[in-house]
């Protein structure tokens, strides 16, 4: 037997079984045929499967073919097996995928093109917000909109409009709120998350503390977001901020919760990336007194800012930037003294990185090179100079205090270990003093609304522990994501009593498995492996390949590197650093020499490296994990389960975000990769399952009066209800599409009005069917 072919056959990229795993969660059959229509003869409008989908027009039918009119008025013979049903034109401006008629790919592609073109980025989804990147001002956030969307002048679908109705339902039913945004890299949800925020604080303006609430986004997106491949202003870090709200429905207060910062980027990264905006920002554009108090340089000139060959990203001009940052840092309330902290502490993690060693002997053995790095480093941290070069370059026996000199790796790795401790330090101080000066402060959180923003999945041609940690906390995102839309509905059908069981949707529970599962999921493996001091990089690649190969996602290992096919497409990843990055070690050394500074931020970091860290002595201790402390596989895990609790007890509010194009450039409409982006997020099986309700209800009578002409005349005789089972049984109309009731008939959203463009074509004259009709009348 001939495998029914895929409808995507012989449109690049799609055919292949890869992404059509994540292909049509059982589509109904009414949507994928022509049948009832074609049967007619009509001239209704079809896609026809090409390099992409091509909108035609059947003129006739004989036997499997159809002929079809195209654009350049060509007639091509096409068998119907090929065609979808398109919507009628008057579709194309629909707001919200719903109300298609049909429900098919090209033209949920079809239509979401048509508004991006006309700068309408924004459809619904049923329940959920699309919104595409038009990588360019739209002009649809300013404040003459904000103000129609609160005064309800508009109802056009927007994330005001979705902010709007989160705080609404907030003050009416006094329930906490949630804003989840998701998409890939590059999509757009750090822009929507401010959008979001800033509608939200122009509802509960009054208080003043509004405008702090919206200043915390510029501080950590300088800290905390960074030039990648994908995105100039990736998120590095993920956050939930929560907006509180008095009584009166006023904004009294804001709490920000952050996810693992990628902390590697400080110190090495893909060539063309950069490191975290701020330095950058720092080094052009601090005033003379405060570059002389650092002994400032030009970016250009720090190792840690260069090596990745990129130092400028075009239209930004970090200089101003940094006047921004100072002016946001100065309105949350953040101390002259602690700014002058931390960026003291920005300039210690670049000196640091201008510290280089010498090999001393035939061992790789080192030592520090005297240099303006080592003094400006002891300087800001308030430190001796001979106890910094101690700490870089020798390791003390824990038994007997016996100091033994590091190799030229070790070195380095202890130096880059001390900056991202500090400069993650930093940034989790930073998040805290932000906390602080946004505390509510009569205590009184009750009502509140929680705007979810993390880093998007990410695919690179190098993938390693960081894109791990990002695509599994998108995993879980995606996981809520389909729990509760689909749960809900589920939920309201049973309620009403229709099966709802025939959607189908991509269930990740297999991959979240994969992660979680124990003793014998990826994060237990790699910790297991963490805490074996032999092991390797490779030795856990060999672990992951010999007991997660009976797991559907994970598609093999070969040479170190692992294949995993999450939701959102396939990755490869490679061990090296794995375990590592997991242990997360900071030498018992370096925590020792911060917590001697004379300076206080230091020591204060110091401490809280101690909680957080696992402190070993270089020689005697690597790869032991101490039982106290978690790795950061595990506490990562811990956080996302902690996070998805939080969310559950809210009312969620769901964004999806979508790129338009890989060049990230405005105009630009990538058919293809829309069309990924939308099966991976489960776009149309959402619509599909929201639909599936029964959204139109008719009587018999009524239903048999109004399409009874297409019977044959002996037919319409009967009675009404055997009338309507004819009609239905005539045009096809698929049992999964309606419930015949007592007295009424209920229709899925969109057979209605398949039906009266049937009927209007019918009416409008063409001319085979009106003389057939008539001649039955006759
Ligand atoms: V990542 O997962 O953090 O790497 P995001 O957050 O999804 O990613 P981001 O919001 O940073 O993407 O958007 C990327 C860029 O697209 C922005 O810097 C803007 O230049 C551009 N963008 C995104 N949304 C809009 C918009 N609504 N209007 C105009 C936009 N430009
Ligand atoms: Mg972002």
């Amino acid at each position: 037997e001939q495998p029914e072919e895929s409808p995507y056959a012989g449109i690049p990229g799609l055919a292949s079984s890869e992404k059509t795993r994540l292909d049509e969660a059982s589509v109904p059959q009414s949507e994928k045929k022509l049948d009832f229509v074609l049967r007619e003869e009509l001239k209704v409008w079809c896609w026809l499967p090409d390099a992409k989908w091509v909108l035609g027009k059947i003129q006739s039918v004989s036997g499997d073919d159809a002929h079809v009119l195209l654009a350049d008025n060509k007639v091509l013979a096409v068998s119907t097996e090929n065609l979808l049903p398109a919507n009628p034109d008057i579709l194309d401006g629909v707001d919200d995928l719903m109300q298609l008629s049909y429900l098919n790919e090209p033209s949920v592609l079809h239509i979401l093109q048509n508004r991006y073109f006309r700068n309408m980025i924004y459809t619904k989804a049923g329940p959920v917000l699309v919104s595409l990147n038009p990588f360019k001002d739209v002009h649809l956030h300013g404040n003459d909109l904000i103000a129609s969307y609160r005064e309800r002048l508009v109802d056009k679908p927007h994330v005001f409009a979705i902010a709007d109705t989160a705080y609404s339902e907030m003050m009416r039913d006094g329930t906490n709120q949630s804003i989840i945004i998701s998409g890939e890299s590059g999509a757009g949800k750090t822009e929507t998350a401010k959008f979001a925020m800033q509608y939200l604080a122009a509802l509960g303006a009054g208080s003043g503390i509004e405008d702090e609430v919206l200043q915390t986004n510029l501080i950590l997106e300088s800290f905390g977001n960074a030039k990648t491949l994908r995105n100039d202003n990736s998120s590095r870090f993920g956050k939930l901020t929560e907006i509180y709200f008095s009584d009166a429905g006023k904004i009294c207060g804001s709490k920000v919760e952050t996810f693992l910062l990628e902390k590697s980027r400080v110190v090495q990264r893909a060539n063309g990336e950069r490191s975290y905006h701020v330095f950058y920002q720092l080094c052009a554009g601090a005033p003379p007194n405060l570059k002389d108090r650092l002994n400032l340089k030009a970016a250009d000139e720090y190792e840690y800012l260069k090596q990745s060959n990129c130092l400028t990203i075009d239209s930004v001009d970090d200089a101003l930037s940094f006047h921004k940052l100072t002016e946001a840092l100065d309105i949350v309330k953040i101390s002259k003294e602690d700014q002058e902290n931390a960026f003291s502490m920005l300039a210690t993690v670049l000196w640091l990185g201008n510290i280089g060693f010498s090999v001393i002997d035939n061992e790789n053995h080192v030592e520090v090179d005297l240099s303006e790095g080592v003094t400006n480093a002891a300087r800001l941290l308030g430190c001796e100079v001979p106890d910094l070069i101690l700490a870089l370059s020798t390791c003390k026996h824990e038994t007997n205090n016996a100091v033994q000199k590091l190799t030229i790796s070790q070195a380095i790795d202890t130096r880059d270990a001390l900056a991202k401790s500090i400069y993650t330090s930093l940034f989790y101080w930073l998040v805290g003093l932000i906390n602080k000066s946004l505390e509510v402060g009569n205590g009184h959180t009750e009502r509140s609304i929680s705007i979810l923003d993390i880093y998007g999945f990410e695919s690179f041609n190098r993938n390693s522990f960081e894109q791990i940690c990002i695509n599994y906390a998108n995993e879980r995102l995606q996981h809520h994501f389909n729990r509760h839309l689909f749960k809900l509905q589920q939920e309201e059908y049973i309620q009403n009593g229709i099966d709802w069981t025939n959607v189908d949707f991509v269930d990740n529970t297999e991959c979240l498995n994969l992660f979680e599962k124990e003793p014998i999921g990826l994060l237990s493996l790699l910790d297991e492996e963490s805490a074996v001091p032999k092991a390797t990089d490779m030795t856990f690649a060999n672990k992951l390949r010999q007991h997660l190969g009976g797991n559907p996602c994970f598609k093999g290992e070969k040479g170190g590197a692992f294949k995993i096919c999450h939701f959102a497409g396939e990755v490869l990843y490679n061990t090296i650093g794995f375990l590592e990055k997991n242990r997360d070690q900071l030498h018992s050394d370096s925590i020792q020499l911060l917590s001697s500074c004379s300076h206080q931020v230091p020591r204060l970091f110091a401490s809280h490296m101690l909680e957080q860290y696992q402190p070993t002595s270089l020689i005697q201790q690597l790869g032991r994990i101490d039982s106290q402390k978690q790795s950061v596989g595990a506490k990562f895990k811990d956080q996302l389960f902690m996070l998805m609790q939080r969310l559950e007890k809210t009312t969620p509010h769901f964004i999806r975000c979508i790129r338009p194009n890989d060049q990230r450039l405005p105009g630009i409409y990538d058919y293809d990769l829309v069309l990924q982006q939308l099966k991976c997020s489960g776009i149309l099986e959402i619509v599909r399952i929201s639909r599936s309700g029964y959204s139109d209800r008719i009587t018999h009578q009524q239903f048999a009066e109004r399409y009874g002409n297409f019977l044959l005349e002996t037919a319409i005789s009967q009675d009404p209800l055997s009338v309507s089972t004819l009609i239905l049984h005539k045009f096809n109309i698929q049992p999964d599409m309606y419930h015949l009731g007592h007295s009424k008939i209920f229709f899925r959203a969109g057979q209605i009005a398949a039906l009266e463009e049937v009927r209007q074509q019918t009416l409008d004259g063409i001319l085979c069917l009106q003389k057939h009709f008539r001649g039955l009348k006759a």
